[in-house]
């Protein structure tokens, strides 16, 4: 099974108390008790869609965060950065050799691109995560593979110690991953891919107290053959203070190459991203001084899942401008191809793709920078959008440019189109960072719990209800609007510009079935719903498209409302958007709801049991005898 290990452990743990209360409420996700956790309301549009309720606080206005001083320093840099993508850097003959190419690495470097949200006393260029997106879309657009060589360094390398390191480990290290010395993230290991608690890595402290000496190895380590300094997971034997028992726990260190032990594989043969450097690291008795530990002793699960929350939506970011750069080729060729006597352009077929583009790379640009927003403004609760963002992105980014392989025809399959190169390194943005099946399932179970431990205090409050008056009439309230199909709090319905009005009334909706859904199947399957992912992938497909939806509402709200050339235009899109996906959802939904698909998932569940069993295809004879 995978192991999703939190939702296995609290729901059991909660299971002794399962009961309907007397208003029919279903507690049965319940979690361990977290009192003060459970108290807070998560700001997350996401999170609450598994209530039925429309939290916009960090949805509306869109993206409004950056000041006149912030804009004028981002514009400061666009322009050379365009520049050098345009003059001195060439992504195929970076490809082509399989590293980025002397003058690229030396210009990225000039221009402060390793070290973009370092700040400035530190020797970086101080940005916020706003800028940092604006500026990655570019990289996304131009080249792939130096986009990993620079993500692998700061998104996740050395982020860890920008967001948990110490003073100290800050002054020590933060200037030189500004200065030339390469960092790197180093987490996955033979055994341990997507089951990231599972690593083997192991570091003990040294007789004198002073070290921790560490052994283990990693692979797939991106910028592995070249970084100096690395951020390590491995396993560390950590007392419990309350059992006084000694139990293994993973902890995260700063691992410079010269404490001595750490070697390097050869540079991995890749599908793609060839450009970025990919090699397994080996740890040998590798001495590291106990000041090196980052985040606390035993925290270092955390440490990572938090690094990886905070990069992703870089990865929306750089595939936003992926994406624009497709469309411009397949645009480019579709209005200058003629056949049959006309302008492919003028098909509908060819519209059809056009239009279906644009969308994907609008929704994507405008997650992206809704959630840079929001991390720029204190969010801490961007850890759903932050996954659905990466798995939209990655997933749009392919079809977008296997769509503009197919309007360019046989010239799109041609190397030197360019399109062939940007497919090839785009495979591998649905597989690392979190498998976008991973992060499905971590969409779709800390939504379940979320909503299943609000149930559980609501249910509390009902044992006591003269001292739980607000708490009950508030959530009888939201039913109460549910049940007459008005969910979207009034709020809502005035945020969104009046010409959008009938696509937010899809985004309530969607929402309001939503809510109803998830109650099913917290009534329905309890602790069980852990392992129902046929409709955990289906519920999380409903998530990413309601946070999609909502995105563009009100980004094209504030086009129209700030009277923009392209209003009517994003107000088209976003209608198109809003439409299509408000009836995904509902299928989606339905397919969970009416359980009618559960007998159809039984069989796919056998097949492929089948044929695991016999490891291999079941081959009937194709002539039927
Ligand atoms: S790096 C390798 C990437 N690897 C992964 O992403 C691993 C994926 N696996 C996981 O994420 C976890 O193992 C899962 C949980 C999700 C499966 N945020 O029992 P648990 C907490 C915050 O559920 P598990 C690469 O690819 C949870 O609440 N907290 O855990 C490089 C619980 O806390 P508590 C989280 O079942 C690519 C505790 O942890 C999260 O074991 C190079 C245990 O939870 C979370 N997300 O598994 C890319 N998850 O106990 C280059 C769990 O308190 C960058 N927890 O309740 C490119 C950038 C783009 C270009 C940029 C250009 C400049």
């Amino acid at each position: 099974m995978l192991r999703v290990g939190r939702f296995v452990v609290k729901l059991e743990s909660s299971q002794k108390s399962l009961q309907l209360s007397s208003r029919c409420l279903a507690t049965a996700a319940q979690t361990k008790p977290k009192e003060d956790a459970q108290k807070v309301e998560n700001q997350s549009f996401t999170m609450n869609i598994f209530r039925g309720q429309i939290q916009t606080n960090q949805i509306f206005p869109y993206a409004n965060v950056l000041n006149e001083e912030q804009k004028e320093t981002l514009q400061m840099l666009v322009d050379p950065v365009y520049k050098f993508f345009e003059e001195v850097n060439d992504p195929a003959k970076n490809d082509s050799l399989a590293q980025v190419a002397e003058e690229s690495m030396k210009g990225c470097w000039d221009l402060g691109l390793f070290g973009l949200q370092v700040p400035q006393d530190l020797g970086g260029l101080g940005l916020n995560n706003t800028q940092y997106a604006r500026l990655v879309e570019i990289v996304g657009a131009n080249d792939l593979g130096v986009g990993i060589t620079l993500g692998a360094h700061q998104s996740i390398g050395f982020k860890g110690i920008l967001l948990f390191g110490t003073p100290e480990q800050k002054a020590k290290y933060l200037p030189r991953v500004t200065s030339g010395e390469f960092a790197a993230f180093c987490l996955t290991e033979p055994s341990s891919g997507s089951d990231a608690g599972s690593i083997k890595s192991r570091a003990v402290k040294s007789a004198d107290g002073k070290h921790y000496i560490l052994n283990g190895s990693k692979i797939w380590i991106s910028n592995g053959g070249f970084a100096e300094i690395m951020t390590v997971f491995a396993q560390t034997p950590v007392v419990d203070p309350k059992t006084g028992k000694t139990k293994d726990k993973v902890t995260a260190f700063i691992v410079e190459r010269s404490f001595g032990g750490v070697s390097s594989g050869p540079p991995e043969n890749k599908m793609g991203i060839k450009a970025s450097n990919t090699t397994e690291v080996y740890y040998e008795d590798v001495p590291i001084p106990v000041e090196n530990v980052l985040g606390g002793e035993g925290n270092g699960f955390k440490v990572a899942m938090n690094i990886l929350n905070n990069g992703r939506f870089g990865m929306a970011a750089a595939l936003s401008g992926t994406m624009k750069y497709a469309i411009k080729k397949a645009v480019d060729h579709a209005t200058t191809r003629i056949q049959f006597g006309k302008r492919i352009d003028s098909f509908g077929t060819i519209q059809e793709k056009i239009a279906r583009m644009a969308m994907l790379q609008y929704v994507t640009e405008s997650m992206a920078y809704n959630i840079s927003g929001n991390m720029d403004t204190g969010s801490v609760d961007y850890h759903l959008e932050a996954a659905i963002s990466k798995c939209f992105a990655s997933e749009s980014a392919w079809f977008v440019v296997d769509e503009a392989i197919q309007i360019l025809g046989g010239m799109g399959f041609m190397k030197s189109t360019g399109l062939e190169r940007v497919l090839r390194d785009l495979r591998i943005f649905r597989i690392f960072e979190g498998t976008n099946d991973i992060l499905r399932l971590f969409v779709a179970l800390t939504g379940i719990q979320y909503a299943g431990a609000h149930l559980r205090e609501l249910q509390k409050a009902f044992k006591n209800p003269a001292a739980n008056l607000g708490l009950i009439f508030s959530e009888a309230s939201k039913r109460a609007i549910r049940s007459v199909g008005l969910s979207s709090p009034p709020s809502f319905s005035q945020l969104v510009h009046p010409e959008l009005a009938s696509s937010a009334a899809l985004v309530s909706k969607s929402v309001d079935t939503f809510g109803q859904v998830v109650e099913m199947m917290l009534i329905k399957y309890g602790k069980n719903v852990v392992d129902e992912q046929f409709l955990l992938n289906r519920l999380a497909n409903a998530a990413m498209d309601s946070y999609a939806m909502i995105v563009v509402l009100s980004r094209a709200t504030s086009a129209l409302n700030n009277k923009l050339p392209t209003a009517e235009y994003e107000k088209e899109l976003t209608q198109a958007w809003c439409a299509e996906a408000s009836e995904r959802v509902a299928a989606n939904l339905k397919i969970i709801g009416s359980g009618k698909h559960l007998d159809t998932f039984g069989k796919l569940s056998t097949i492929a049991k089948t044929i695991c069993e016999k490891e291999g295809l079941v081959q009937p004879n194709p002539l039927g005898f």
